[in-house]
C-alpha cells in the first residue's frame, strides 16, 4: 500500500479557542460531491484551520477533487491511498501524518454533512477543560436530524449496551465527531488498532480513559447524510458488538480480580 500526498508542508494556525493548531481529518471513499461542500463550510466555520482529506482511491473521482480544492488553498490537504481499508485505518494513517506534522488537536469529522462544521468551535472550547472532546448526539441538547427509527434504535442501543459492558459513564461513544489533543494519540500505539466503524470510536476512548486523560461530551446536532451513499455494514455492527463484548469481559474480570485480592488482604 502507498499513500502519497500533496507534497506541501503543513502550516496550521493557533486556533482562536485557544487549542492551538488544528487538524480536521475528513476520511472520503466516493464523496464527490460531498468534499467541496464540507471544506467550504469548514473553512468558513473554523478559517484558522486546516484540513487532511484521506481518501482511499474513489472510484467516483473524490481523491482528485480533493487535489483541485487542495490547489487552491493552502490549509487543505489530501493524502491517497491506494484501495478502502476502512474509515479506522484512515484515521490512523491521518493522526499519523498530523502528529508528524506537529498540530495540537486532530479532529475527526465525516465527510457527508452528518457533522456540521458550525459546531466544531464548541468543541474545541471543550478542550479548554478536557483532552478528548466527543460530539454526542445522546446527551442533553444533543439531537438526530432525519434519521430513521430503526438507525436511532441501533445507535442508543449500541451506546447503551457499550456502557454497560464496559462501564463507560458516557452518552455517545460510538460517534464520529470528536477533537483530540495530540498528548491522547500520542499516548496511543496506533499500530496496535484494528478497529473499523463504530467500534474504532469505541476502541480510542475506551483508550483515553484508560491512559487516564479527560474525557468530555458536547451536543451536536448529527444530520443524515443528503448524497452519497452510506459505507455502514453488516460486518462494522458485528465487529462492534464482538469486540464490546470482549472488551466489557476482560475489563469486568479485572475489577473481579481486585475486589477478590483487596478482600482477601482485608479479612
Ligand atoms: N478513507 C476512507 N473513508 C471511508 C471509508 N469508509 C467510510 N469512509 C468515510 O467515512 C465517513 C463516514 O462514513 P459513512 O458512510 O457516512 O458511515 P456512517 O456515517 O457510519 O453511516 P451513515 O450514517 O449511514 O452515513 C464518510 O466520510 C465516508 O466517506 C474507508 O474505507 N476509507
Ligand atoms: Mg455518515
Amino acid at each position: 500500500m502507498t499513500d502519497s500526498l500533496t507534497p506541501r508542508s503543513a502550516s496550521g494556525r493557533p486556533d482562536a479557542s485557544g487549542a492551538g493548531s488544528v487538524l480536521v481529518i475528513v476520511p472520503t471513499y466516493n464523496e464527490r460531491e460531498n468534499v467541496q461542500i464540507i471544506l467550504d463550510r469548514l473553512l468558513t466555520a473554523v478559517p484558522s484551520a486546516d484540513a487532511l482529506v484521506v481518501d482511499d482511491g474513489s472510484p467516483d473521482g473524490t481523491g482528485e477533487v480533493a487535489d483541485k480544492i487542495a490547489a487552491s488553498d493552502d490549509r487543505v490537504h489530501v493524502m491517497h491511498r491506494s484501495a478502502k481499508q476502512g474509515l479506522g485505518a484512515a484515521y490512523v494513517a491521518g493522526f499519523r501524518w498530523g502528529l508528524d506534522a506537529g498540530y495540537d488537536v486532530l479532529v475527526e469529522m465525516d465527510a457527508d454533512g452528518s457533522h456540521a462544521p458550525e459546531q466544531l468551535p464548541r468543541l474545541l472550547a471543550a478542550l479548554r477543560h478536557a483532552d478528548l472532546v466527543l460530539g454526542s448526539r445522546w446527551v442533553p441538547g444533543g439531537e438526530v436530524v432525519n434519521w430513521s427509527k430503526g438507525r436511532e434504535i441501533l445507535s442508543r442501543g449500541g451506546n447503551l449496551y457499550t456502557k454497560l459492558a464496559m462501564g463507560i459513564d458516557l452518552g455517545d461513544v460510538t460517534g464520529g465527531y470528536r477533537a483530540y489533543r495530540r498528548s491522547v494519540l500520542e499516548s496511543i500505539d496506533l499500530s496496535r488498532v484494528a478497529s473499523e466503524g463504530y467500534c474504532f470510536q469505541v476502541d480510542l476512548a475506551w483508550r483515553a480513559i484508560q491512559g487516564g486523560f479527560r474525557v468530555t461530551e458536547v451536543p451536536i446536532t448529527f444530520a443524515e447524510r443528503e448524497i452519497g451513499e452510506s459505507k455502514m455494514s453488516s460486518d462494522i455492527i458485528r465487529e462492534a458488538l464482538v469486540k464490546v463484548t470482549e472488551w466489557g469481559a476482560t475489563h469486568r474480570l479485572a475489577q473481579l480480580k481486585k475486589l477478590v485480592s483487596t478482600t482477601l488482604k482485608g479479612g
